[in-house]
């Protein structure tokens, strides 16, 4: 089978977001069958719950040969390794790890639908993911991401500096 590129949006609001961040970056680049391609910048964002902390996020890619829904297994795994508890839905998260893109596919499944459902609606995924993609990138649904930023004010994120 041959690797997809597959891009992830990292999102925590709880227990320094930033440091649950890099070290969900190590467990990504830990991924059986998976080949590390780089991350974003960090990003902090209010929730789109209010009265929540605000969120750090960012977009990672790696080349994977796990298939879809291996893969968010080993996702939600990670999620759980770092202190994840699923409690209410959008409640606020040690560690989220989401599919956005997986290779060429459109995954429509009740565990998993890719391209993310609600990417189109998150400055604080589109932004980063357009930090990794080349230019003229168009999602395996036909949609050009360049449209999908123009209609996506920047508005409300701060991209962080980058301490390394
Ligand atoms: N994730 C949510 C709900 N709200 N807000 C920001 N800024 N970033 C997130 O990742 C986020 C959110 C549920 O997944
Ligand atoms: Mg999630
Ligand atoms: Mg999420």
């Amino acid at each position: 089978m041959s690797a997809a590129r597959v891009y992830v949006g990292l999102g925590s609001n709880l227990a320094s977001p930033t440091e649950q961040l890099r070290q969900a970056i190590c467990a990504l680049q830990a991924l059986p069958r998976s080949q590390w391609v780089g991350v974003s910048g960090f990003y902090s964002s209010e929730s789109l719950l209010p009265g929540q902390p605000r969120y750090t996020n960012a977009v990672a890619a790696f080349d994977t040969t796990l298939a879809p829904l291996a893969l968010l297994d080993a996702l939600q795994a990670i999620e759980n390794a770092q202190g994840r508890v699923r409690s209410e839905r959008w409640g606020p998260r040690t560690l989220d790890v989401d599919i956005l893109i997986y290779g060429e596919q459109v995954i429509d499944q009740p565990r998993l639908k890719v391209p993310h459902e609600q990417l189109h609606l998150r400055p604080f995924v589109l932004y980063p993911l357009a930090e990794l993609v080349p230019e003229h990138f168009v999602l395996a649904d036909g949609r050009p991401l360049a449209a999908l930023l123009q209609a996506c004010p920047f508005q409300g994120l701060e991209r962080l500096p980058t301490t390394r």
